[in-house]
């Protein structure tokens, strides 16, 4: 409707005068009174400037690049504003200043567009590598799909794309970020400083893994459930259909908390459990997580000690695993992890003990051993196959 009016100015032009130049002020295009919206009036203030029946400084505000004329283009963003509101084009100046400093490398300038109260999945603003990961980027481009705006929070979708300088390959993501693996670019909120990237403020990440362990004489699957936050947590709670609620413990492997629950049977793809976390200063959040997939089968692995080393192989189960990614092989004596290879491709079916030089120790003469074969899925979930060995 508003379109239509400015298609009528031509019938019905009135000259406003009398809104000072103080407007400029206002960061919103057409905003000539600086009340923060952009009426049917400014934009007609805003054509007859352009059609030089008024001054620029009828509305400082409609001459966004300060050039002392108006212009279709400023027009038309001013009469987005009339549609979409001043607000929007606020947060669409916030994303052009990121894509500034993220382009600019400017870490400190980056960092300072996050809100101090920023959170993301467990991650504060420190967890995010940014010192680490600006310098490498190439370009980043933010395109918005939809901004709503609640109060002094928006909720912006769209997509964001990163090119580095460094061979890493190019990401694109969606927002919003639900998953967890992004910096929650689309939860903005208002500060006394301008928008801010707020994050979902989900202050833990709580994920679900199966398990699988085809082992000889202990074939059963397991859920693996973990958080991991910045903040403090007293105790986690997973529950869910088919286990005992389930206190999670202090991970020292990885970090975070973890706990292994098996249930009676695996339960369908879908089925929801919660994670119920309490953190130090007393407050509580409820997250969940769904079971995605149960790996079928886990590879045979066969172990060959010779002197000093050892030759492992297993089948290849990947055509019967839907979604295979990887192998995982460690090996492990009385005190822990020895030596392991990560992340191998599916085509690997075979390595000798210490083939990359990362073990930790030796393989010594008479000593009792294990070792593990893992299939991975694209969720992570896992089967594998543990077998004891003795150096001879
Ligand atoms: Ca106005
Ligand atoms: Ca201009």
């Amino acid at each position: 409707m508003r379109r239509t009016a400015i298609t009528m100015t031509g019938a019905a032009l009135v000259v406003i005068l009398g809104l000072g130049a103080g407007a400029a002020s206002a960061q919103c295009t057409g905003d000539c009174g600086g009340d923060d919206s952009v009426t049917v009036d400014e934009i007609l203030t805003m054509v007859n400037i352009a059609l030089r029946n008024a001054a620029v400084t009828a509305c400082a505000a409609g001459d966004a690049n300060a050039d002392g004329a108006i212009t279709i283009d400023e027009i038309l963003t001013a009469v987005n504003n009339a549609l979409n509101g001043c607000t929007a084009q606020e947060i669409r100046a916030f994303y052009a200043t990121l894509k500034a400093r993220a382009e600019g490398h400017d870490v400190e300038g980056f960092l300072a567009l996050f809100a101090k109260d920023y959170m993301h999945h467990g991650s504060d603003v420190s967890q995010i590598d940014i010192p680490v990961v600006l310098p490498t980027i190439q370009t980043f481009d933010f395109t918005i799909t939809g901004i709503v705006i609640a109060g002094d929070t928006a909720q912006v979708s769209g997509t964001g794309t990163v090119t580095f300088n460094n061979g890493r390959p190019a990401e694109s993501w969606a927002e919003p970020d639900t998953t967890g693996d992004g910096p929650g670019f689309g939860w903005l909120k208002k500060t006394a400083d301008g928008w801010r990237i707020y994050g979902d403020q989900v202050r833990a990440d709580a994920y679900l893994m199966t398990g699988h362990n085809t082992s000889p004489g202990d074939d059963h699957y397991f859920f693996r459930a973990r958080t991991e936050s910045s903040q403090p947590i007293t105790s986690v709670i997973f529950s869910g259909p088919g286990i005992p609620d389930t206190a999670l413990t202090p991970d020292p492997r990885w970090g975070g908390f973890t706990a292994f629950a098996a249930p009676s049977s695996p339960t369908g793809v879908g089925t929801e459990y919660s994670f119920t976390i309490n953190f130090a200063d007393g407050t509580q959040q409820v997250l969940h997580d769904t079971v995605k997939s149960w790996v079928p089968t886990a590879p045979s692995i066969t172990i060959t000690p010779g002197e000093g080393t050892a030759t492992f192989r297993w089948t290849d189960v990947s055509p019967s695993v839907p979604g295979a990614s990887y192998y995982w092989l460690e090996v492990q004596d009385d005190r822990g992890d020895l030596w392991q290879l990560d992340d191998l491709p599916l085509t690997r079916t075979s390595a000798v003990f210490n083939e990359d030089g990362t073990a930790q120790g030796v393989l010594e003469s008479g000593k009792s051993y294990v070792a593990a074969i893992t299939i991975f899925d694209q969720y992570d979930d896992y089967a594998y196959q543990r077998l004891d060995f003795t150096m001879p």
